[in-house]
């Protein structure tokens, strides 16, 4: 008896932008959230002359923005290159001009989230209160269940019956499994999902924490736990390691960047709520100051409303 041809391994993948249709109006979305930022920086190249002025306001624009003060002093100085280089000499062609210079400042942040590298790949997800864990995580289970992915969630935010009870619907909405213990301690079920995971041979486990402030130090040691408790599990995991801002929290959301890299060592980002915000900047400052990859963005309270980042089309939108 010949011995059985060994299971094919799957090879990595990123996690594709669905279908061109579906992008645009995604696009759409956050070409109208971002326009409360664009609008701003937009106005100053209405009827106006290439001088200092243009720049001064220019620079309010962005500051307003949320850019920060580091990232903002950055693109005025690549931008003044670029209208020397280019001999621009009206202010719409400045106005793209800066348009390449954000596209090309938030270009390293484009990377996109690769799973089967790993069985399962185990992501887990951390953030403050009300950023949009459960419901990121909810839209990228769809993400990942279209392209035929097994998911797993582990509601590690026991704290709250509710917390558990939101995860248990997009669970069902997506036919995806669930490992929870309401009451519970959050690395143990955070444990028992990732050895779950390996026994169903799930693609993937994503782990839901509870909300969070960096100041509040005992929380934040309890999620150094769940790092730590997740690698027992599993000694490769967790492969990921994502922080979800609020786009609207404008450069607080530095703030918290900063603070949650140093106390887990973050991979990637989820950027929130930009479909209603007057603060998009942001990501030029965490591009500048903690250069950390967006994985996704989300633009609204759909399921099809997390799309993968895109520099360019992020550029665009803002001043497009
Ligand atoms: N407009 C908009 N709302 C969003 C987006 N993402 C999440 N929300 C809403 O933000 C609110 C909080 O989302 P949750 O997913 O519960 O946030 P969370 O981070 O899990 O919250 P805690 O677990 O309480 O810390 C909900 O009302 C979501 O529908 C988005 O991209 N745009
Ligand atoms: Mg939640």
């Amino acid at each position: 008896m010949p011995a059985p041809a060994p299971a094919p391994v799957p090879a990595p993948v990123a996690v594709q932008a669905p279908a061109a249709p579906e992008r645009k109006s995604w696009l759409d979305k956050l070409k109208t959230g971002l326009r409360k930022t664009g609008t701003g920086i937009q106005a100053v190249f209405v009827n106006a002359q290439i001088d200092d002025a243009l720049y001064e306001e220019l620079e309010s624009a962005l500051l307003m923005a949320d850019t920060g003060v580091k990232a903002t002093e950055y693109l005025l100085d690549d931008l003044k290159v670029r209208v020397k280089r280019q001999m621009a000499t009206d202010a719409a062609q400045v106005k793209l001009l800066l348009a390449d210079a954000v596209a090309d400042l938030l270009k390293p942040l484009e990377k996109p989230l690769v799973i089967g590298e790993f069985t399962p790949t185990v992501i887990m997800v951390a953030g403050v209160n009300g950023a949009g864990k459960t419901t990121s995580i909810g839209k990228l289970t769809k993400h990942l269940a279209t392209e035929g992915a097994s998911v797993l969630l582990a509601a590690a935010d026991t704290f709250r019956a509710a917390a558990r009870e939101q995860l248990l619907v997009w669970a069902d909405r997506n036919t995806v499994e669930i490992v929870s213990n309401e009451g519970g301690d959050p690395s143990a079920v955070s444990f028992d999902a990732v050895n779950a995971g390996k026994a169903r041979g799930k693609d993937v486990v994503l782990v839901d924490t509870a909300g969070r402030l960096p100041t509040q130090l005992h929380l934040m040691d309890e999620l150094k736990k769940i790092k730590r408790v997740v690698t027992k599990a599993d000694a490769t995991a967790p492969h990921e390691v994502l922080l979800v801002i609020d786009g609207n929290t404008g450069q607080n959301a530095l703030a918290q960047v900063k603070a949650f890299d140093e106390t887990l060592g973050l991979t990637g980002l989820i950027v929130t709520k930009l479909d209603g915000t007057a603060k998009g900047g942001v990501l030029c400052a965490i591009a500048r100051e903690r250069p950390i990859p967006v994985y996704f963005i989300g633009v609204g309270e759909k399921l099809e409303d997390l799309e993968t980042f895109n520099a360019r089309e992020f550029a665009q939108a803002l001043l497009g």
